[in-house]
């Protein structure tokens, strides 16, 4: 996909998220890859809460808000009764945040993609429960500091790996993604929409809020996290797993922890041991 390829109409606007919130991007990005024929399932999480407001919500397409831990297994249903009218035209998509997916969810996500009914799932990870006071979740990574994992018992356990989660499901189509690279993303989301079946994309959505930096560094954080190691952008298909974009430089993660308020109290060597464990991890 390349920039004039992207979809002018915005159908997705003047939500009530925090500036720089990348959440809310990711929202717009994918509906302009999939246009008016799609429909969309948000559990509890800030997208809800930040689109909710009668009668100015920001979709301009279908959206329903369901129970926390319930968004695959609506999506597969939607996506059935859609099949049973002929209407397989229409993407029926699951937003849903990290702890939607990776914790509550996650049985959910697993009986949907078992099913093999056709609809993407997107967890859309700002690593915490933001939308009730930044708690951790499964998907917050090591080290970082949360209301629930406060300095000095930050939190100690390292990300589920949500794109292994799902493919040993022998998913048909999964990836990763990250806001700051918005064509990397809206193409894995074109991707999904021609498979038949479910799809996984699980994209990392820097928060200011609750990782603590000024709104405007949304997109350099994400960056950060890319050319740093922390975050890959790879995709699952075929049963093999494939990088999709190689950063053109490296940064060492102490420019991209040193950025973040909640790993501002890490000592000098437990920044080491992570960049140990990245280097550790590079293809
Ligand atoms: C069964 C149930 N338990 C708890 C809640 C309260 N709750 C609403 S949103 C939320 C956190 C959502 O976190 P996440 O999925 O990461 O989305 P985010 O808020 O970060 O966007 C919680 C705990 C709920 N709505 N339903
Ligand atoms: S708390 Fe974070 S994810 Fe939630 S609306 Fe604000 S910036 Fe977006
Ligand atoms: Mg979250």
């Amino acid at each position: 996909m390349k920039l004039k390829d992207i979809e002018k109409e915005e159908f997705y606007r003047a939500s009530y998220g925090c500036a720089g919130c990348a959440a809310v991007l990711a929202v717009r990005l994918t509906i302009k890859v999939l246009g008016k024929n799609s429909v969309y399932v948000v559990p509890a999480n800030c997208i809800s809460t930040v689109s909710c407001y009668y009668p100015q919500a920001p979709f301009f397409v279908p959206f329903t808000v369901m129970a926390f831990a319930a968004t695959a297994s609506a999506c597969s249903g939607i996506s059935a009764g859609f099949k049973r009218r002929g209407r397989e035209d229409i993407h029926v998509v699951g937003f849903s945040g990290d702890g939607g997916t990776a914790d509550i969810g996650i049985q959910a996500l697993s009986g949907a993609i078992d099913c093999g009914n056709k609809f993407i799932y997107i967890c859309y990870d700002n690593e915490a429960y933001m939308n009730t006071g930044i708690q951790r979740s499964g998907l917050t990574p090591y080290g970082a500091t949360t209301t629930t994992t406060p300095s000095p018992c930050f939190e100690n356990r390292p990300k589920k790996d949500m794109l292994r989660i799902v493919a040993a499901h022998d998913i048909p189509y999964a990836a990763t993604a990250c806001s700051s690279y918005p064509l990397d993303y809206m193409e894995k989301v074109k991707k999904a929409s021609q498979v038949n079946g479910p799809t996984y994309i699980h994209i990392l959505t820097p928060c200011p809020t609750g990782w603590g930096f000024p709104p405007d560094e949304t997109i350099e954080i994400g960056r950060m996290a890319v050319e740093s190691g922390v975050w890959k952008l790879t995709e699952f298909e075929n049963g093999e797993f494939r990088t999709t974009y190689t950063p053109k430089r490296s940064r060492p993660v102490s420019e991209y922890l040193a950025a973040q308020a909640r790993f501002r109290h890490l000592s000098p060597e437990q920044v080491a041991a992570i960049q140990k464990e990245i280097d550790a991890a590079r293809d």
